[in-house]
């Protein structure tokens, strides 16, 4: 594995964040034993923060930290472990009027002690009495758009960052801005689409398990960690001070923006998006309110799953009617080849496409975009070989047959639907190329900055790679195109079969 901050823009994916054996300065860091509290490491600024100058590796922390706050400790620790992710603790008393909030978590069997310095009166309590009407409005949001729009607006007001997106991962893990709330003096993200290497496998992977992050100042020095000898770097993957890989940090700066914070949003124990914050002077936001953040994402997760549940639902009980309607008067029909083809332009809103051809008893009828006859062969031919009496898709043709995707420049992925028991007569869907309607929203007189690695980390840019790697692709077809395919396959098979039985006996 590469070192810490020491990759390039080839090789991010094998940065190891998790042990960048620093942490961020808005905050200090020590570890302990758990059974007798004896300091294993501490990060060098945590003597002077906490105002302990005898704190070193090989001392007992109870002395230094009093009775009280190990019992908090303690107490924290054992919620830390049944949760599996650090526990607040808020208002600690860690010495005379030094006061701070505290995340404790074990890892490895160490104790970990984050502590960042706190006021007495701080926010959480507004943020607290806001959480309720903000629940509410997300409960009463039915539509998906919608929804995201709600989460962005509600947590701009309430967090006071100048950008607040929804960013939703796509099955190749690229990713696009669904809904962004921002400062109008801003350039707008919204719609835009970054590749999967602007969120390495690595960082995907670590925002899966652990929750939430903030970069308080990306121009910060890191303040290393101090560590008795022998021991293996420190694992931070669910600390809250986490030094972060600088170059993303270098990505920021480019952007113009100072600090950031993001909230994974994890559905089926996979991470499905993140709701990402950005601000243009540094900004550290006190844990309380991160916590407070942090649930309400756990929420929006929630109202997303039940949004997407009741799609479903919609989406196969429209696709039925749909079907039933086409099919209604089917068992008086004595031609059905002939009723089919005349139907197609009732069967294309059935899946999101841009063309459909069926073809039926060797002869091809199709909708909207379709395929040259020495094609339309070449194409039952690939349905014969790929799909037979399954379904079968391609969302890049290019790569799936170059012939057909060389005589059919305008069709760049297939659905293939078998209609019949036998494989011999299909559905065909068809899509553009997705970058065609696709083009750079933001701000087109924007120059960025750039850092040491150049100009490839700036949103600009990313889009521009991103184009690339879809170029010749069309959207991907969803589980819901599948399952409403799925449904027109049973459907279609039933109605093919009854009339190729009906032939049969006609001729008997
Ligand atoms: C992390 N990259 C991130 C994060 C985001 C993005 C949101 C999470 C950290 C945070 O909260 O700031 C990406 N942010 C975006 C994108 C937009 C945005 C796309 O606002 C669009 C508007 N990043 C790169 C490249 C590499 C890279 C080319 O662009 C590597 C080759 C790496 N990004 C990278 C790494 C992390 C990261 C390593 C993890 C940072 C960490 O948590 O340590």
């Amino acid at each position: 594995m590469a070192e810490f901050g020491q990759v390039d823009l080839t090789s991010c994916d094998r940065e190891p964040i998790h042990i960048p054996g620093s942490i961020q300065p808005h905050g200090c860091l020590v570890t302990c034993t758990v059974n007798d509290f004896t300091v294993l490491r501490h990060s060098a600024n945590a003597a002077s923060m906490l105002g302990f100058d005898a704190l070193a590796v090989g001392i007992n922390l109870v002395e230094l930290l009093g009775a009280d706050v190990i019992h908090d400790i303690r107490n924290g620790l054992t919620l830390s472990v049944t949760q599996r992710r650090p526990v607040f603790l808020l208002n600690q008393e860690l010495g005379p009027e030094r006061l701070f909030d505290m995340a404790v978590h074990i890892v490895n069997g160490e104790v970990v002690l984050e502590c960042e310095p706190a006021s007495a009166t701080h926010r959480a309590t507004k943020f607290l009495t806001q959480l309720h009407g903000m629940m509410d409005r997300v409960r009463k949001t039915s539509d998906i758009t919608r929804l995201f729009d709600v989460v962005t607006m509600l947590l701009r007001g309430l967090l006071e960052y100048d950008r607040v997106m929804v960013y939703r991962f796509a099955d190749d893990w690229s990713g696009k801005v669904v809904s962004e709330a921002r400062a109008l003096s801003l350039e707008s993200f919204l719609g835009q689409h970054f590749p999967s290497a602007d969120i390495p496998a690595q960082a995907r992977e670590l925002y899966r398990r652990s929750p939430i992050r903030m970069i308080g100042d990306v121009g910060y020095k890191p303040v290393p960690i101090v560590q008795g000898e022998g021991l293996a770097p420190l694992d931070m993957s669910l600390g809250q001070l986490r030094s972060v890989s600088p170059i993303h940090c270098e990505y920021l700066t480019n952007m113009g923006v100072r600090a950031s914070m993001s909230i994974s949003i994890v559905i089926d124990g996979a991470l499905w998006g993140m709701i990402a914050c950005h601000h243009y002077a540094p900004r550290v936001l006190p844990i309380a309110e991160r916590a407070v953040v942090q649930m309400f994402a756990e929420f929006f997760a929630l109202q997303i799953i039940v949004i997407l549940k009741t799609t479903r639902l919609q989406v196969a009980e429209r696709t039925h009617g749909l079907i039933e309607s086409v099919l209604r008067n089917a068992a008086s029909v004595s031609d059905m080849p002939a009723y089919l083809r005349s139907q197609i332009g009732r069967l294309a809103p059935l899946i999101q496409s841009d063309g459909i051809a069926i073809w039926i008893d060797g002869e091809w009828t199709s909708h909207g975009i379709s395929a040259p006859i020495d094609v339309q062969q070449k194409f039952v031919e690939l349905a014969l070989e790929k799909a037979g009496t399954q379904i079968w898709q391609s969302d890049h043709l290019v790569r799936d047959h170059p012939w057909i995707a060389a005589h059919t420049a305008h069709v760049a992925g297939v659905l293939i639907i078998p209609i019949s028991p036998q494989p011999e007569n299909y559905v065909f869907l068809f899509r553009r190329e997705i970058v065609q309607t696709i083009n750079w929203g933001g701000d087109p007189n924007k120059t960025y900055e750039h850092g040491p690695h150049g100009p490839r980390l700036t949103p600009r840019q990313s889009f521009a790679i991103w184009k690339e790697q879809v170029h010749e692709r069309c959207l991907p077809w969803s589980s819901f195109d599948i399952e409403a395919a799925g449904q027109l396959r049973s459907a279609l098979i039933e109605v093919m079969g009854v009339y190729h039985q009906q032939q049969l006996s006609e001729r008997a």
